[in-house]
């Protein structure tokens, strides 16, 4: 593929960040787009994203995936436990979007919830929500390192197989994106909305007000 491969970070239901991400990156049908998931939650306009995510599928090639916010939505229609937990960290805002109730999610946003990926590589980069084992592959990846476990808290090594990591989920409060060589955290979730063209190192950042980052 002749495109660039752009990852996009963490934009928790912040709508106009992820569209100016987009008009500025200008997606064409040679791009990969990776997005590292957490696209609900907190912000105001969870519905708006997704419907933004569903836009890109027709104008680029996307890997969208899994973060530990859409686990929550998707356990929370079995788990009334589950429900009122994600409602305290940001589901409230979720469900609001969507006229207050998990019933008023529309089928096609459930597919596309049920549908994301865990993990995504290229011929250098390996792209995950959160973290991961260096020593295990990318399909035996533990869902508690691969969704939830920060990098501060349990700082990952260079992978066995020599890839860069790139990832979400550890919010970067600085809102600098931060490289540690062999792995690059974008959640800048601060600023609202970070971008990296893994290959240039061409670097985009909007607020949740959709205002560039200078
Ligand atoms: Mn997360």
């Amino acid at each position: 593929m002749s495109g660039r491969t752009i990852a996009i970070g963490d934009i928790h239901g912040c709508s106009k960040a992820l569209s100016r991400l987009i008009e500025e990156i200008q997606p064409t049908a040679d791009d990969m787009i990776v997005t590292l998931g957490d696209y609900v939650d907190r912000g105001p306009d969870s519905r708006g994203v997704i419907d933004e995510m569903l836009e890109l599928i027709d104008r680029c090639e996307l890997s969208p995936l899994l973060g530990n916010h859409e686990q929550m939505l998707l356990d929370a229609f079995g788990s009334e436990e589950v429900l009122t937990f994600w409602q305290g960290v940001g589901g409230d805002e979720t469900l609001a979007s969507y006229g207050g109730s998990l019933d008023q999610i529309p089928p096609h946003h459930n597919v596309f919830f049920r549908g994301l990926h865990r993990h995504y590589e290229t011929d250098t980069h390996f792209f995950v929500h959160a973290n991961y084992d260096a020593e295990l592959s990318l399909q035996q990846q533990p869902d508690h390192l691969l969704l939830w476990e920060h990098i501060v808290h349990t700082r990952p090594g260079r992978h066995a197989f020599g890839k860069i990591a790139v990832v979400g989920h550890t919010p970067q409060g600085s809102g600098e994106v931060l490289d540690m060589d062999y792995v690059i955290c974008i959640d800048t979730y601060c600023v609202g909305g970070a971008a990296l063209d893994v290959d240039s190192g061409q670097l985009w950042q909007a607020n949740r007000d959709g205002e560039l980052r200078s």
